[in-house]
């Protein structure tokens, strides 16, 4: 095999090219292939300086992280990046695209660095769950100084490359949109001028001003863990930069960069966090995209200007679609509006959009209306009136007359069955469910609710179109709730039974949270209105199977006296004044005890350990259930619902990657045991049982459908 590293002359100065697409990821080719190219540097008298530089789209975007996990085949990078640094000729590299991680820890070793203007740099190995490790925490204090640094370091943002200059991590910003002519050039005034090798080891100026700043970790550290919420790697990257500032030299520094580097590689959080990296992306790899081929999209209709419509209509105008809303009458069409304005105007002021994007959106891209008529040239519908079936039936019966052939015709139930939605038309094949999250806007997980009879095509537009507005559009089967909403379901009537048997709704929310949510379910249904869930129970009551056990009755109770949470002041906390953080409500608790009183029920204690072993169980249990009947494709794909719609804390990886890790075995007791208090509840999926029996974990089913 031809080595990924091409080494050629532009004149007196040495090319040094990377070719190893997509990303230029720095597998043991390339770094065997970099360390003869600089040794081969060093002895050409031709050459007096060296540029590296990627070709394609991207200078190294980072170690190769498929590697992860398995022994490191030599030569490791942090050795090579010194090999360049040590080099007695000036090495500069030329960045373009994204260098990131131990890409951009190249860069720090060269003793030069430009960038073409639309380039970006990082460290983003704090989001793998570790911390970048060949020498990044070492060198980048030595530029940019310790603040900036662990600014950089602890959130893994990408810096674009004028801010890049600014802070000190790159010397030019090239005119030229070619990184190779840029490093060249760059190269040819560094030689004009005689300059030799600036190594980044020897600037100690920025460490000495840190080392005159009392209490500088503490206050990196505080800020750190604010945000951390149970994650490791943040914590770590700035020990690994106090490494820099304290240790007796920077060889010493490097090693201690190295033994924390280690100990994070060898972490279940580690383990998680690259599970999410590739799950994000396995999720868009579905069957209907092999076969199916988006159709155009650039007219949206919305139906319905609520809570989700307004939403939608955001985040479809963001991404650059014309929107369409319609309403029922005048004055909803003007809250829609008002919706979408408000909403728009909080982006301004929080420096989101711009106020002349905020104009453009609302004069040229955004039309509202009360005639379903309006909808006729769309070429996608979504649909988000309220949540009945009667409603949706007629809302599809009209778009079936009024849309062009072809358009996309797409609802955003909750729960209803898109099958029946879709028999309402005489095209079902065009027929499909975008379900989005509130806030539409933001939240980034669209459930894409493939129907029998939905078309390839159809599917691969709305997995285009979740793309074009950056949202993790996941693939799901029709069933009560989808993959999130039906495995939620299980997990909330765990937590109720949970209260109804001893515990208090804040301890339950308080272990939620420890175990890295952020918020607890309570919590949430105090922001959502515990109304929507008491309508539901409601609903469903008639239909209720007699052996399912009924845990509700004390929510019931606060809806009763009209408290349904954050909107009304009370639910199960308080909200004095509109507080937006709840505070524990005594009658909760008194209503609690009333129901205890009634059925029966001898209080008795849960830790935090048992709650969370109820709740993720009841999570696990249920995710089988939805894996067995195809709901969900693959084990990933319920993670990644998770992750991206329900706060499931990103460095546990999602609940089935947690049950891998936990051991199956060990989920399946803590059922049984549970099974024998209820056994219509917590009856075990037959999936789980199988895969203990065989031995397997829920990535084994992984490995089937992504590489
Ligand atoms: N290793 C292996 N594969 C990678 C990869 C990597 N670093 N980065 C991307 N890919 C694959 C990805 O899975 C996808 O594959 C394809 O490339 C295109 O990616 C010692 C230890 C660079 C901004 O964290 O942030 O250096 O799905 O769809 O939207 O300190 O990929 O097509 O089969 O995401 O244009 C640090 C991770 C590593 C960068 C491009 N680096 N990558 O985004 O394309 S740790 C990172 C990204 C490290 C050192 C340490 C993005 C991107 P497939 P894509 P994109
Ligand atoms: P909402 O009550 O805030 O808004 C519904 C809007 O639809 C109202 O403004 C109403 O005037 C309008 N409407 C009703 N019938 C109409 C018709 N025939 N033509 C045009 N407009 C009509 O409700 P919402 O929370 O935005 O929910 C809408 C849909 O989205 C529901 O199916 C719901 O299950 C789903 N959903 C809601 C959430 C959430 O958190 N709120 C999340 C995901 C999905």
């Amino acid at each position: 095999m031809s080595s990924p590293i091409s080494y050629s002359h532009d004149g007196a100065i040495a090319v040094i090219t990377v070719d190893n697409p997509p990303v230029n990821a720095l597998s043991q080719p390339v770094r065997e292939g970099l360390s003869k190219a600089i040794a081969r540097f060093e002895g050409d008298s031709k050459a007096k300086a060296a540029v590296i530089v990627g070709s394609g789209r991207t200078f190294f975007a980072g170690a190769d992280i498929k590697e992860f996990g398995k022994p490191l085949a030599a030569p490791g990078l942090p050795g090579v990046v010194n090999e360049i640094e040590a080099c007695s000729k000036p090495v500069i590299a030329a960045l373009h695209g994204t260098a990131l991680g131990g890409g951009f820890e190249v860069a720090l070793g060269c003793h030069y660095r430009v960038a073409v203007a639309s380039a970006k740099v990082g460290l983003p190995e704090v989001n793998l769950g570790i911390i970048p490790g060949a020498g990044g925490t070492q060198r980048t204090p030595r530029l940019a100084g310790v603040e900036a640094a662990a600014g950089l370091i602890t959130s893994g943002r990408h810096v674009g490359a004028q801010e890049a200059l600014d802070l000190g991590l790159i010397d030019e910003v090239s005119n030229d949109t070619d990184p190779t002519a840029a490093g060249v050039a760059f190269a040819g005034l560094i030689t004009g001028n005689d300059m030799g090798p600036r190594p980044t080891r020897d600037l100690n100026d920025k460490l000495d001003e840190a080392r005159k700043q009392d209490g500088l970790f503490d206050g990196l550290r505080a800020a750190a863990a604010k945000k951390a919420r149970g994650q490791l790697s943040p914590l770590v990257c700035i020990d690994a930069i106090e490494a820099a500032v304290t240790a007796k030299d920077f060889d010493a520094g490097l090693a201690e960069e190295r033994r924390l580097f280690d100990t994070l590689m060898a972490s279940d959080q580690r383990e998680a966090l690259i599970h999410a990296f590739f799950g994000e992306r396995a999720v868009g790899k579905v069957p209907e995209l092999e076969t199916g081929n988006p159709r155009e999209v650039a007219r949206v209709g919305v139906i319905g200007g609520g809570t989700m419509g307004s939403g939608i209509s955001i985040a479809l105008l963001t991404a650059g679609y014309h929107v369409t809303m319609v309403e029922r009458d005048d004055d909803a069409i003007a809250a829609g509006k008002a919706r979408v304005e408000k909403t728009l105007e909080g982006g301004v002021a929080r420096g989101k959009v711009s106020g002349e994007q905020r104009d453009r959106m609302l004069a040229d891209q955004f039309h509202g209306t009360t005639s379903m008529n309006a909808l006729a040239q769309v070429d996608l519908v979504i649909e988000a009136v309220f949540e009945s079936m009667d409603v949706k039936k007629d809302v599809f019966g009209q778009l079936d007359k009024i849309c062009k052939p072809g358009c996309v015709l797409a609802s955003n139930t909750s729960y209803l069955d898109v099958n029946e939605i879709a028999a309402m038309t005489e095209r079902p094949q065009d027929v499909i469910g975008m379900h989005f999250f509130s806030p539409a806007n933001i939240m980034r997980l669209l459930e894409i609710v493939v129907a029998e009879k939905s078309d390839p095509d159809v599917v691969a537009t709305a997995f285009a179109v979740a793309k074009k507005a950056k949202k993790v559009g996941i693939r799901s089967g029709v069933c009560d709730g989808f993959i999130g909403n039906r495995v939620m379901g299980k997990y909330l009537r765990v937590a109720q039974m949970l209260v109804e048997d001893g515990a208090t709704p804040y301890e339950v929310d308080e272990a939620v949270v420890g175990f890295g949510y952020p918020m607890g379910p309570f919590s949430m249904s105090d922001l959502a209105g515990m109304d929507i869930g008491w309508a539901t129970r409601k609903r469903k009551a008639a239909t209720r199977d007699p052996n399912e056990r009924y845990a509700s009755d004390w929510m019931d109770r606060i809806c009763e006296q009209g408290h349904y949470g954050q909107k009304t002041g009370r639910g199960t906390y308080t909200y004095p004044e509109g507080a937006r953080k709840g505070e524990h409500e005594p009658e909760t608790l008194k209503i609690i005890e009333e129901v205890r009183r009634e059925k029966g029920i001898n209080a008795r204690n849960f830790t935090a350990d048992e709650i969370m072993e109820r709740y993720m169980a009841a999570m696990i249990n249920e995710g089988a259930k939805v894996l067995e009947e195809g709901i969900a494709l693959r084990p990933v794909d319920i993670d990644m619902v998770q992750l991206f719609g329900y706060g499931h804390p990103r460095w546990r990886g999602g609940p089935m990657k947690y049950a891998d890790m936990q051991g199956l075995d060990k989920i399946l007791s803590s059922i049984r045991k549970f099974e024998s208090e209820d056994a219509w509840f917590w009856k075990p999926a037959q999936l789980l049982v199988d895969l203990v029996e065989r031995g397997e974990t829920f990535d084994s089913l992984n490995k089937k459908e992504i590489s």
